[in-house]
């Protein structure tokens, strides 16, 4: 069965999701990657889980023109300045999907073994109905998507270099996603997702 209709978007029951395989982001992806790879502070961010801190199974980092702080349940985090570049990245999906974003997280998977957790990005901060505009840069992932109140419908897709992935509408409601260990994949890859925060934000998926 195709998983896409026509306008590339998925085909899922209570969920807008839709994928461009080479969206123009003004910049190559080859050459993204290397600034991003540079120029982003990556940083080693923990959770908590009941009374254990344990470093996530990944880099990343937050950005944003957002003056408030981030917390996670294992720390605070403040957003770095969006850089020229970013602020370059967050105008041209701003175009691309008619939203706005204000904040940006970023992660770096530094091989198969980096992974990030099922989970939504339904902070109350991000609102009812986010958009979140997910860029991917280097090695293909597999992203998977699940539904919240059913596990076993399940859709699994490949995120390629240079690709757009846009979920909005309810998405976040009544799906979940993730992206597995693996150990077919060596490179490293970055995912920037960029988000309209609202209050403040919250992140408490592994
Ligand atoms: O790496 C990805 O494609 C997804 C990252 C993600 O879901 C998140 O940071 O909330
Ligand atoms: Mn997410």
């Amino acid at each position: 069965m195709d998983l896409f209709n026509e306008t590339r978007r998925l085909l899922l029951e209570g969920a807008e999701v839709v994928y461009h395989p080479s969206p123009d982001l003004g910049v190559s992806p080859d050459n993204l990657f290397e600034r991003l790879r540079e120029e982003i502070i990556w940083e080693q961010h923990s959770v908590r889980i009941e009374d254990r801190v344990i470093p996530q199974p990944r880099l990343s980092s937050w950005y944003g023109d957002v003056v408030h702080t981030y917390s996670t349940l294992a720390q605070i985090l403040k957003p770095h300045p969006f850089t020229p570049l970013l602020e370059m990245l967050r105008q041209r999906l701003e175009e691309i999907c008619s939203s706005s974003f204000n904040s940006m997280l970023a992660n770096l998977y530094r091989s198969g073994d980096d992974a990030i957790g099922w989970h939504s990005d339904d902070e109350k901060e991000l609102g009812s109905n986010p958009v979140i505009a997910s860029i991917s840069l280097g090695a293909e992932r597999r992203f998977d998507l699940r539904r919240r109140d059913d596990h076993s419908k399940t859709v699994r897709l490949v995120l390629e270099h240079g690709s757009l992935l846009i979920m909005s509408g309810a998405t976040q409601r009544n799906w979940q996603h993730g992206v597995a260990r693996t150990k077919q994949v060596s490179g490293e890859r970055i995912n920037l997702t960029f988000r309209l925060t609202g209050a403040g934000g919250r992140k408490t998926s592994l």
